[in-house]
């Protein structure tokens, strides 16, 4: 149990209307004692003066909150303070505070760990916090709310307690193998670690939606020089991002925007122009430039491959070899270079001519991108709720154990293997082993939080 008293500005630095102070620890109704001129109801504003607690000048008049634990969201004592926000009132406070005996700053996450610690919210739920706070999009939002509300911990407190019923079914018969226990015990224990397996392969089989949601969802516009690749992505972005020239080559780095499309995140990057280049060419810089367009051509979910119109006849072979016709759109830039509509000769491909000179087609490959973010996300409410690699990877582990749990006919080592399984699934909700996690997954929090 810690028993130092924490406390940090929670809401951000900076002028605002209202500045929140969370104070947490045993003595923290030190601070409605020493500092306040009433004490609040617990779970009831009040308005107070607050004063500093040695020379007992006022720092505020501001609105006191006292919850006392364990109903709080440590679970221990806490009193928040919403004061006027600004600068010199949040740092007088702050320097108040630091005078309580046995008071300090809070770390980074540190409010969400002693909730972890005590038993307020599991891991999972911890994630879905932090997820909640960094949410861009109204989709990213929904999916952290559903997390931070426990639908992940609960579907694998779920699987997990199937898996303790089974173990609990191999024990009796490790321990009373002379006895005729109900025919067939093994059969079926064997018959509900199958469908256990089914059941978690099932989540895992959803094409990394709930990372990818988490992340955003990566398009990558490419092309060979000079196609209009940076004009596309400012016109995609409405502002002028990249820079644009007639001299190929102009773009050498990745360069990214995000978007909301649908309620779901979107980095779109440009790219270097496509085109060979000796190996040997006194233009290293545009040679790597290359190499890294290609690189992120191949990790994107979407190649947006951008040529130009004038070129039909003779499209860029670099570019062609990177797309993939079912899941790749070509685009066909500075159609108001020609006054009829010539025919495009990639056939196989979704075509969408535009120009980002006139802004011609860039609603309708706008309309079909959105339409092909939400067929590929899926609705929103059919998330498999597995939102980061953590989860994937103690998933694949419990279904390695579960499939070596399979291989043998010795109930002691089938029970071992069910046992490893166990431990994988509590390492996602926090139940056991996780310290070393901890401090990656609190490190991700704000100060204050
Ligand atoms: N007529 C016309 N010109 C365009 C259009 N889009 C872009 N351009 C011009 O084409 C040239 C190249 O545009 P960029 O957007 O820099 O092309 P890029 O594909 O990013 O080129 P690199 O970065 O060199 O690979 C610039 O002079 C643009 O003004 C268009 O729709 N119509
Ligand atoms: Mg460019």
């Amino acid at each position: 149990m810690a028993s130092e008293t924490i406390f940090a500005l929670s809401t951000a630095p900076g002028q605002a209307g209202v500045a929140v102070i969370r104070i947490s620890g045993s003595k923290a109704k030190v601070v409605l004692e020493e500092m306040s001129s009433s004490f609040p109801e617990p779970r009831v504003a009040a308005l107070i003066k607050l004063f500093d607690p040695e020379d007992k000048a006022e720092l505020d008049r501001c609105l006191a909150l006292w919850f006392p634990g364990p109903g709080s969201f440590t679970g221990e004592d806490v009193v928040e303070l919403h004061l006027h926000g600004g600068r010199a009132v949040v740092d007088g406070t702050i320097e108040a505070l630091a005078k309580l005996p046995n008071f300090r700053p809070a770390e980074a996450g540190e409010f969400t760990r002693r909730a972890f610690d005590n038993d307020k919210l599991d891991l999972t739920e911890v994630e879905g916090l932090s997820d909640l706070i960094a949410a861009e999009t109204e989709a990213q939002r929904k999916q952290a709310i559903r997390q931070m509300d426990g639908e992940l911990s609960k579907l694998v407190e779920g699987w997990r307690d199937r898996l303790v019923r089974m173990l609990a079914y191999l024990e009796a018969e490790i321990d009373f193998p002379d006895e005729e226990l109900e025919e067939g015990i093994s059969t079926q224990v064997k018959h509900n670690i199958e469908q256990l397996k089914s059941d978690i392969k099932h989540h895992l089989d959803d094409s990394h939606r709930g990372e990818r949601l988490r992340n955003g969802i990566k398009i990558a516009i490419v092309g060979p020089p000079n196609a209009g690749k940076s004009s596309l992505l400012n016109a995609l972005a409405r502002r002028e991002v990249a820079i644009v020239s007639d001299v190929a080559g102009t773009t050498r780095d990745i360069i990214e925007v995000h978007l909301d499309l649908s309620g779901y995140p979107v980095i779109v990057s440009d790219t270097a122009g496509l085109r060979e280049i000796e190996e040997n060419t006194t233009d290293g810089i545009e040679l790597e430039g290359i190499r890294r367009a290609k690189l992120h051509a191949e990790s994107a979910d979407l190649c947006l491959a951008v040529f130009d119109i004038e070129d039909r006849d003779n499209f860029d072979q670099e570019t062609l070899k990177l797309l993939d016709k079912t899941s790749n759109f070509v685009v066909i830039n500075k159609c108001d270079k020609t006054e009829e509509n010539p025919s495009i000769p990639v056939s196989d491909f979704d075509v969408t001519k535009i120009s980002t000179k006139s802004g011609e087609g860039i609603d309708s490959l706008l309309e079909k991108l959105n339409t092909w973010v939400i067929s590929n996300m899926g609705q929103s409410g059919s998330s498999s709720g597995i939102t980061r690699q953590r989860h994937r990877s103690a998933l694949i582990e419990c279904l390695d154990s579960l499939g070596r749990s399979l291989e043998t006919d010795l109930p002691e080592l089938c029970a071992e293997d069910l046992r490893l399984a166990t431990r994988y699934l509590g390492r996602i909700t926090g139940k056991v082993d996780v310290e070393e996690l901890l401090d990656v997954i609190f490190r991700d929090f704000c100060i204050g939080k």
